[in-house]
This record gives structure tokens, sequence and C-alpha cells, in this order.
């Protein structure tokens, strides 16, 4: 295999060690621990009423996360979790509908489905859908649509699984609080143990039909100079393998990842969710969704949760109490919560940095059209496995995408992520009772800038072109979106180095929105590595 290797892996003797060393804290306060003796769950749904010892609210990877220690430490904790639970298959047969057929499963709560690549050949794609409450929520902001997960596993049910640990030399000005030895260390290294991080078996990759589109990508980039690296995923390689063999189910082969894998991908179900569970410590009520947080007597939370259908109406609005209460509905969830709670005076504690600093991470798309001795396949596997790193050079890192369209394209996709400095805020308008982000689409002008540096090159350099039929009709750049939301509630402002609300002792932040803006590789890792570390602590010293 040529190219280099973002590894996020690290030794594994050395990430088992640190994982044990850093558990031992843990499991000795989990001796001492109060809370239930037996280990019978904590009742679920969540009963009107209910008090418990500690509410996370989202189920992605900072509230996985967070629900592991503490259940480890002893602390009973109840998940609240506004998706489904994704543990029921359709009419079907399947829990996940297809990428190629989305269904009443694929989107969260709208008729008409919001494909990130809305146009092909010059053809809308589109199509309507019941309303229900589905996987994938795009939700609409003033210049950008945001895309998330919606379920039990957040955003790990409908991502591409990549696993990427930012270079060091990077990881400044991705946390400047943070002391880069400690991540590196410890939380890199367990956070990437606990995900099931693995690298793909590079012989394997060199002949595998379903990667002939990575391999176009890298003789390109090669032939234009740029550094191509190989990135780890959480994806399970030898599955991956027995489907191009034809030997079981396909998943990433069939394009399944938007909308859900049914097979091969390691969601966090699959791995902190279920080690979470295993505890018997940990409840979680899927299609419930926190719309309050206020100061109760005792130092305690008053909690409303309103339990959903599958149309999202409302079947019953439920107040418990909770002695701590960890936000983790992702960047723009526990963005927006707190910016209302703050505006309407319901946690008048907390201070003014809370909504600002949200970025995009610099996602910007876009398509090259190949010649015909250049064909990319007609099977991709939908798992990315590798990018282009022109970070230092141009401030763009973009992955080489599949286009899993199941015939032949002759086109090369890429999502790049970019160093672009435009940062949004998060206001409540009591007039609507909504709270807004102020993105502008010409903020992505820097993104398209650095992606350029790129393609440009690798466009004159082998006769090609953009494609100007992917996002709508003659548009090359996919700029109108983006996968991976960060910040709002940035680490060291809105909350103190290790995610405690300030003014409100007993209320913390767990999640991508302790993240300012950009994490210069895909982001999930370190939204887990950091989650980590601030547990650790605050399990130490609060608990
Ligand atoms: P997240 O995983 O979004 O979890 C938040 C959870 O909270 C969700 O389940 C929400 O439904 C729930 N929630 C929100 N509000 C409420 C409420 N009021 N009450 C109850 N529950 C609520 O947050 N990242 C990578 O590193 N590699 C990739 O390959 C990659 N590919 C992606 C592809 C797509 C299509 C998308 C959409 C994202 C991708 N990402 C990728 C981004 C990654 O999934 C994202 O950064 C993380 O999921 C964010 O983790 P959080 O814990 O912050």
């Amino acid at each position: 295999m040529n190219g280099n290797s973002l590894s996020g892996t690290g030794s594994t003797d050395f990430s088992r060690r640190a994982f044990i060393a850093g558990t031992g804290s843990i499991l000795g306060l989990a001796a001492l621990g109060g809370g239930r003796a037996s280990a019978a769950p904590p009742p679920s749904p969540i009963p009107d009423g209910a008090h418990v010892p500690a509410l996370v609210i989202g189920t992605g990877y900072g509230g996985s996360v967070t629900a592991l220690r503490l259940a480890q430490a002893g602390v009973d904790v109840h998940m609240i979790e506004m998706g489904m639970a994704w543990d029921t298959p359709g009419p079907d047969g399947t829990i996940f509908a297809n990428t190629t057929s989305p269904d009443y499963r694929s989107y969260w709560l709208r008729t008409r489905t919001k494909q990130p690549l809305s146009n092909f050949l010059g053809f809308p794609i589109d199509k309507d859908v019941p309303l229900h409450t589905g996987i994938l929520d795009a939700e609409d902001f003033s210049g950008i649509s945001v895309y998330q997960g919606r379920g039990v596993g957040g955003g790990s049910l409908v991502n591409g699984g990549m696993a990427v640990t930012p270079r060091r030399e990077n990881f400044g000005g991705v946390l400047p609080s943070v002391n880069p030895d400690e991540m590196y260390n410890v939380y890199y290294p367990r956070a990437n143990a606990g995900l099931g991080v693995t690298e793909v078996d590079p012989g394997w990759w060199e002949s595998a039909d379903c990667y002939q589109y990575a391999r176009v990508g890298r003789k390109h980039a090669e032939r234009s100079g740029f550094p191509f690296v190989f990135v780890p995923n959480v994806y399970d390689w030898d599955y991956m393998k027995q489907e191009q063999a034809g030997a079981v189910p396909r998943s990433a082969l069939r394009g399944e990842v938007l909308y859900g894998n049914n097979h091969g991908k390691k969601t966090l179900q699959k791995t902190y969710l279920a080690q979470a569970r295993a505890t018997g410590r940990v409840a979680i009520s899927p299609l419930h969704k926190v719309t309050s947080v206020t100061p109760a007597s005792g130092g305690r939370y008053t909690v409303v949760i309103e339990q959903l259908n599958t149309t999202g109406v409302t079947t019953a609005t439920k107040a418990v109490t909770a002695d701590r209460v960890f936000f983790a509905a992702g960047s723009v969830g526990t963005s927006k919560l707190l910016t209302k709670l703050k505006a309407t005076g319901a946690l008048p504690g907390l201070n003014g940095e809370i909504g600002k600093g949200w970025g995009d991470n610099g996602n910007v798309m876009c398509g090259r059209a190949n010649h015909m001795w250049d064909p990319t396949g007609s099977l991709q596997s939908a798992m990315p496995t590798a990018g282009i790193d022109n970070w230092a050079a141009g401030g763009a890192f973009a992955e080489v995408a599949p286009l899993p369209t199941g015939i032949e394209t002759y086109a090369s996709f890429y999502l790049s992520i970019t160093k672009n400095p435009n940062r949004g805020q998060f206001t409540y308008h009591p007039a609507t009772g909504k709270v807004e982000l102020n993105w502008q689409t010409a903020w992505k002008q820097p993104s398209i800038n650095a992606a350029k540096t790129i393609f440009d090159k690798i466009n004159a350099k082998e006769g090609t072109i953009y494609r100007t039929d992917l996002f709508g009709v003659y548009k090359i750049w996919g700029d109108h979106l983006t996968y991976h939301p960060l910040g709002g509630v940035v680490l060291n402002k809105a909350t103190d180095n290790y995610g405690r609300l300030h003014g409100h002792p007993g209320l913390y932040v767990a999640d991508g929105s302790l993240i300012p803006g950009n994490t210069s590789v895909n982001p999930f890792v370190t939204i887990t590595a950091l989650a980590e570390r601030n547990a650790e602590r605050v399990i130490a010293e609060d608990f």
C-alpha cells in the first residue's frame, strides 16, 4: 500500500494499558459508590415524577461515553433520546432503509427526502416520504442544512465510520485549552479502543473491486504531488471482505450508510452503549425529548421531557428530577437547549458564551468527472478509507468519498474538511419560540478556496473538470450543508475546562458543542476522547 497512514489506533498494547490504568480509579469508585446494590436496570421509559441520580440528554458519542463511565463508577443513569431505538425490523425485514431507496425510516419528520446530493445527471432525485421520526435529520437553518443522526446511537447510526485522530501538530487549533499529552497518551487511545477502531487490510484494499474509486483517488492525488493518507474506520473489515466475496448479506457494499447500516458497522449500539447497558445501571428512553432544565430544591434540577409518537406528536409530558444533568444532545441540540434556557431565564447563571463559536468543520463537497479510461467502479464501499491531506499547505483534508449509485459514473467524489475561520451564533427568538443560527452560505467561500487548492490542481494535471450536476443544475460546490456541526458551548468559555457549565453546579456538557468549530479531520474520535477525559475528571471530583 502506498501513501501514509493517519493512524488513529496507536499501539494496541499501549492503549490497553492506558485503558486499564484510566479506569482503575473509576472502578475503585464503583466499590465505594452509593446507588443500588443490585444491578436491575432502572425503569424505562422514564416515569413521570421519577428521581434519577444522573440524567444524560442524548445517546451519541458524548452521551454514551458519559453514561458508561458513570455507570462503572456506581451511578445509576437515565439517558433521554428524542429519536427511535432502531432495534426492530420494518416490514421488509431490515431495521434500516437502503440508501438508494429512502422510505419512511430515512428522514426525521420530513415529507420529502433532502438528499445531500440533490441531483444526478441534472435531474433532481428527492422524493416524497411519509412523515416519521426517521434516522437522518437535515435540520435547516438560514444558509445551512445540518445533517445529524436521530436515534439511540446518535450520529454513529448514519455516519461513514471514519475514525480519525487529528495530527498532533494541529491539535492546538482544535482544543487550545486541553493538554495534548494527556489526549495523545491516554484519551485518544482509550476512545479508539472503546469505539473498536481498526485499519483496512492493505493487501485486500489494493485488489478489492469496491475500493477501485479510492485507488483512482490515490492515483490522481499522487500524480499532483499531494499526500494521500489512509484513515481508520469502525467498520468490521472481516465482514466487508465477506461482503465482497458474496458470503454474507451486503451492507457497506449495498451503499448503506446515510440511513443506517444493517450489518458491519460498529455503531455505539454495539460498543459504548452495549457496555453501558451491561452494567445494569443504564436505562434509555427513546422517543423522549428534553425541552427544559431548571433548578429545583436541594441543588437538584427539574427536567421536562416530551414523549413523542412516530409522527413527532407529543403524547405525554413528564417532569423528573435529577441530581446531575449531562447535556449531550449534539452541537446543535445542546446549543439550542442552552441558548433558550439562558434567554428565557430558566438557567440564569449561564454565561454570555452560550450559543457562540459554532462552526461547520469547514465541510464542502465536490465531484470530478474522470476520463472514460478511469472508471471508479459500479461497486463502491460506502465506508471511506482514505483522504488527501493538504492541511498544512492549503487548509484542506479531502475524504475520497464513495458515490454508490450501483452504476459506473466515471466520477470522483470528495468531502473536504477545511480551515474555515467563520463562526456562527445561536439566538433565541421569543416571537417564534425558536432558536436560530446566523450562518450565511457565503461563509463557505474560504472552504471552497481551500478545496480548490487540491482539485484545481488535480483537474489541471489530469485534464478533467468538476461535475456540475450533483448539487443542482450547473453547480459545482456542495456548500449548503455540513455533516460535522461543532461548537456552540465551547470548552473553557461557556464551561470550565472539563465541561462543567458556569453558574449551575451539577450541569455538564459532554458532546461536540464543546469543540470550537473545527477538528481538522472527521470529528467523532475527538468528541469521544474529550468526553472520556472530562468524565474521568468529573467523576473523580464531583461524585
Ligand atoms: P450526536 O451523535 O449527534 O448525538 C446527539 C443525540 O442527542 C442524538 O441522538 C439526538 O437525537 C439527541 N438529541 C438531540 N436533542 C435532544 C433532546 N432535546 N432531547 C433528547 N435527545 C436529543 O452528538 N464523523 C466522523 O468522525 N467520521 C465520519 O465518517 C462521519 N460521517 C458522518 C456522516 C454523516 C451523514 C453525518 C450526519 C455525520 C458524520 N460524522 C462523521 C459526524 C459525527 O457523526 C458527529 O460529529 C457525532 O455524531 C457528534 O457526536 P455528539 O455526541 O456530539
